[in-house]
């Protein structure tokens, strides 16, 4: 993940299979192996939680107030406008029209999805055999599938691609 609103203090892994592998079959991957960051350690206090966060000029609407239980799949209903306000043209990033990160506050517990176009063959989003796929027909809407496995306050950073612009728009969810 990169951009901004989501990390000032970038970093990166550069990471390099062993052997021939095809980039396009690695759907989901975690790294499981211990990162030391040197420095200090200074928590940040989460924002408030905001329905509406704009990136880059690009606006991002959660609608309704979602009631989200651990365990229970439920779909986020997006809109994402340009600049200029029309609806955003989502291009396929990474096999999919958006990613949609979800880490828990307090621990590493991590969950990731899929926004997918119609018919994307290669588009999944799995988590213990339920499939939680968002969808997006029609530019500027996406419907984000969340399955988180625990209650909490969750930060949920969703990423498209649009305008040749990589967009993270960080939101917090609220998780019973
Ligand atoms: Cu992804």
């Amino acid at each position: 993940m990169r951009g901004p609103g989501l990390l000032d203090r970038c970093w990166a892994i550069r990471i390099e299979p062993k052997g021939v592998i095809s980039w396009s079959r690695i759907e989901n991957f975690q790294l499981f192996t211990r990162v030391e960051v040197k420095g200090a350690y200074t928590p940040q206090p989460l924002p408030s939680p905001e329905q509406t966060q704009t990136v880059d000029g690009y606006r991002f609407a959660l609608h309704g107030e979602p009631r989200l239980r651990a365990i229970q799949a439920a779909f986020l209903s997006f809109t994402v406008t340009g600049p200029n306000g029309a609806p955003a043209r989502f291009t396929p990033w990474y096999g999919a029209l958006a990613h949609a990160i979800f880490f828990r506050k307090g621990s590493l517990d991590y969950f990731h999805t899929h926004v997918c176009a119609p018919g994307a063959p290669n588009c999944t989003s799995l988590l213990g055999g339920a499939k939680v796929t968002g969808t997006s027909s029609t530019p500027g809407k996406l419907s984000v599938g969340v399955l988180v496995p625990v209650a909490g306050t969750w930060r949920l950073f969703l990423q498209c691609l649009v305008d040749g612009h990589i967009l993270t728009a960080p939101f917090i969810l609220r998780v019973r």
